[in-house]
């Protein structure tokens, strides 16, 4: 729910920001002209400031991450030819498919630092031989191997995949699973729900509605979920803002959302961005940081709003945290997604490399578990040698 923001109006420039401003000072929800009007602005620092009174009145001083490894079972997807902006997926018989066995899994999860590791996030692609039986065995043995350590998988986008190959109810899928292990699951296959943008980018993915669908019964039976939205190829401002419209009514009915996350387009090794012409040229660090301040304050009903620094790097994941963001994407093992699509980024990042980032930024580091409660506070580092006399 919106709620009262103190903010200092003098910081904005743009005069087109003051009414959006004095709503946010009041606690009044933004309208969708509001939101545009947000990314229409050039006036990027007055937006930011908004957006980080906005999280401060909700998180303080404090950033969270949690420790974390990617396990992507599966490269194989039926979707390989529609979703043109993936570089990740493979047909069954192309060079580089790949499909773990049950062993792989353990082995890559024994790799894990078992000190360090709380959660284990698990995507990959839609594949017909990855179906209920194999992620429940999967998820059965991880936790059987690593009992506390917290499961977030599949997709609203694979769960459908695999209600319709086992021909089960997605409803019964999500029981079952959760059964098996599944704690939380993650926001990823959301892209851009409007039906143009998604006809040209992800022709026959699950629909906008239908994710939502998926996700409000997760929310009912009390599984706590993601919300992305992929920016930066062919949206229009317009298109981002009926997505966060979106997320943000079904956040209204059922506050199972726990961290909505902005993904940045990656355009290499991907049909869409031979076609836009883009490859080599990621998202801009203007455009990043809109996004994470928009929905920081268009979806005045999340508390959590992450920034990814493998997709946005890490030092526009640092300075996105004066732009409303209060959690980094943690120390994450061995990512690929966005890695074939051209990040550029280090695939993992230390506990203090993450510490250095979010002191860095004057903020306060705390590490967090996979329902956001607080595990442990980072003191304040020593103050700065210039200061030290
Ligand atoms: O669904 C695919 C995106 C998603 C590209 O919930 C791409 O904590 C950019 O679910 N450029 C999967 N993005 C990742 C995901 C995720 C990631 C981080 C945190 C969380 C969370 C979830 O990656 C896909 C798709 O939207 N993706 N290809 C690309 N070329
Ligand atoms: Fe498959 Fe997901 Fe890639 Fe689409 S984005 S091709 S569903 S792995």
């Amino acid at each position: 729910m919106p709620i009262a923001v103190p903010f200092d109006r003098s910081r904005i420039t743009d005069p087109a920001l003051l009414p959006i401003a004095d709503k946010v000072i009041a606690g009044e929800r933004l309208a969708p002209a509001d939101g545009a009007a947000l990314f229409h602005t050039a006036d990027l620092l007055g937006l930011g400031a908004m957006a980080d009174a906005s999280n401060r009145a909700r998180n303080g001083n404090v950033v969270t991450f949690a420790a974390n490894q990617h396990i992507n079972p599966t490269n194989v997807c039926i979707l390989r030819k529609t979703c043109v902006f993936c570089s990740y997926a493979r047909l069954p018989k192309e060079a580089g498919a790949y499909r773990y066995t049950m062993e792989q899994v353990w082995e890559e999860a024994a790799s894990v630092d078992g000190d360090i590791t709380r959660e284990f996030h698990i995507v990959g692609g839609l594949d017909m031989q990855a179906g209920f039986a194999y992620y429940d065995e999967m998820f059965r043995g991880l936790k059987a191997r690593h009992p506390q350590v917290h499961i977030k998988a599949l997709t609203a986008v694979e769960i459908a995949h695999i209600a319709r190959i086992d021909k089960m109810s997605v409803r019964d899928v999500l029981i079952g699973l959760r059964e098996a292990g599944l704690d939380t699951m993650p926001g990823g296959g959301a892209e851009v729900f409007s039906p143009g943008v998604r006809a040209t980018i992800a022709e026959k993915k699950l629909s906008g509605t239908e994710y939502i669908d998926v996700h409000r019964t997760a929310h009912e039976l009390g599984i706590r979920t993601n919300c992305t939205m992929l920016y930066g190829h062919v949206e229009t401002y317009e298109d981002r803002i009926n997505h966060l419209g979106m997320l943000r009514d079904l956040q209204d009915e059922t506050g199972g959302f726990l961290a909505y996350i902005p993904l940045a387009y990656h355009p290499d090794n991907n049909e869409l961005g031979v076609e836009l012409g883009r490859t080599g040229t990621a998202t801009t660090g203007f455009d990043d940081l809109k996004n994470l301040a928009v929905g920081r304050l268009f979806l005045d009903n999340f508390t959590h709003v992450k920034s990814h620094w493998i997709m946005v790097t890490p030092a526009i994941s640092q300075m996105s945290l004066h732009f409303g963001v209060n959690d980094l994407e943690g120390t994450v093992v061995r990512e690929k997604i966005y890695h074939e699509a051209g990040a550029h980024t280090s695939q993992a990042m230390s506990l203090d490399e993450i510490l250095r980032l979010i002191r860095g930024a004057g903020k306060t580091p705390a590490e967090r578990d996979s329902f956001y409660t607080v595990l442990r506070v980072f003191d304040q580092p020593p103050r700065p040698r210039a200061e030290a006399a």
